[in-house]
């Protein structure tokens, strides 16, 4: 063989150990979705089948959720020695023209290494309302001042920290299309938002600020196979942020929602997953790696994905790339582990890169864990079609339009919550 023969050779094989393929062939074409089987949720190592939600709970539950953790979003360090404070730095008793009570909260983490970075909680509570409410938490990409109008609310840290991305997407009400907060609150809801660079800035090089930055033996670059990446980190901070909301007098810890969408969806499964406190998990178009289920190869599969997003998985995924019939576990799995919780999956018609079809068939295929608590899950295999809302003990709607959350994705979500509270 040539010597440049030698090297491509060698180039192709590391590209296959490594995983990680920018150019992995995509896949839109329903019949070429290639035969797989899934793993059946219940099954155990030992190759017993849990009957029962005792059984589930004991044994196969643990396994999976280490399996998820392990070869997947990486393992959440059970002690991080991080402190958090938290100030409320304002409050307006008369937001949203008297609808609701708005909070900010700094929270300031504080490692070992002595480091401290912050973030900023915006909350806002139903002033319609007494006593105690129920509260939506959710991530948002651009800072607390893009999802409102509102004057009063402060630019979320990490505008100064993305720099980079210093562009109109930071500029305030920019993004609130995507928060329906006077319905929700109309509705009884509290909301409570922060910016996910606060936690850890998404982008490879950035890993140096937000909590990686306060772990001394954290490094992005050269990370143990089932050691965490930023979407395990923003979803430990989801569960810093219900510290502090199990604590607010107004808030009823028993019913806190966490929602995502996209890659925040990802992680809203993977933090309520982890985080029983959570008692409703909402994933929007979250696609691959969140609801939509990996064998199916369809849209975006975990070669593109380990390729473009590189800190969000942790290592030991790589070796999926391109070879997602290895995979010993599917994304349906990852949505079983929220019962007796519940589970909200939600597709958009024209995002085919996410899945919708292998997002409703991954919430229809955890049933059998559900059904463990006698809980109603997805009744059959078809897809509803747009605009027809499936709420069981586990919710399902597909809407017409783009990757987006929209005002309807948010009344379906609160229709939901009614009917199981
Ligand atoms: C895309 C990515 C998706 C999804 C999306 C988003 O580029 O391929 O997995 O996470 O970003 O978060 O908006």
């Amino acid at each position: 063989m040539k010597r440049i023969e030698i090297l491509l050779l060698a180039l192709m094989i590391s590209a296959t150990i490594l995983g990680q393929n920018k150019n992995a062939p995509v896949n839109y074409d329903e019949s070429q979705v290639p035969a797989f089987e899934l793993p059946d949720p219940l099954l155990c190592n030992d190759g017993s089948r849990a009957e029962n939600a005792r059984q589930w709970e004991k044994v196969r539950r643990p396994e999976l959720l280490r399996m998820f953790g392990e070869q997947e979003y990486g393992v959440t360090p059970s002690r991080t020695g991080i402190k958090v404070k938290h100030e409320v730095i304002a409050t307006n008793p008369e937001a949203m023209g008297g609808l609701a009570t708005q909070k900010q909260v700094r929270f300031t983490f504080t490692g070992k290494n002595g480091k401290s970075v912050q973030a900023l909680l915006l909350l806002y509570i139903p002033n319609s309302r007494d006593g105690r409410v129920p509260v939506i938490v959710s991530y948002n990409f651009h800072g607390n001042q893009t999802t409102t109008m509102e004057p009063d609310v402060i630019f979320s840290p990490s505008k100064e920290l993305m720099k980079i991305a210093g562009s109109e997407a930071w500029i305030r009400g920019e993004q609130m299309s995507r928060w329906s907060y006077e319905l929700a609150l109309q509705r009884g809801y509290a909301v409570a938002t922060m910016n996910y660079h606060d936690i850890c800035p998404d982008a490879p090089d950035l890993l140096a600020g937000g909590i990686p930055s306060l772990l001394s033996d954290f490094d992005i670059k050269h990370r143990k196979e089932s050691e965490w990446g930023a979407i395990g980190i923003w979803a430990w901070g989801y569960s810093r942020i219900a510290d502090y909301l199990e604590k607010e007098r107004r808030i009823d810890r028993h019913r806190m929602v966490v929602l995502g969408h996209s890659r925040l969806g990802k992680t809203a499964l993977w933090a309520g997953v982890q985080d029983v406190r959570f008692k409703v998990v909402i994933s929007n178009d979250s696609g691959c790696g969140g609801a939509a289920l990996s064998k199916r190869v369809f849209g975006e599969n975990v070669g593109r994905i380990t390729a473009n997003f590189p800190h969000w998985f942790c290592p030991a995924f790589n070796q999926y790339s391109e070879n997602e019939a290895a995979l010993p576990f599917d994304q349906h799995e990852l949505l079983s582990l929220i019962a007796p919780r519940h589970a909200y999956v939600a597709s958009a018609e024209d995002d085919q890169w996410a899945d919708p079809r292998g997002e409703y068939l991954s919430l229809f295929h955890a049933g059998p864990v559900y059904r463990l608590y006698g809980m109603q899950a997805l009744p059959t295999d078809e897809q509803p079609a747009v605009h027809q809302p499936r709420h069981y003990d586990v919710g399902y709607h597909i809407r017409a339009g783009k990757h987006d959350v929209t005002p309807y994705d948010w009344q379906c979500y609160l229709d939901f919550l009614d009917s199981i509270w």
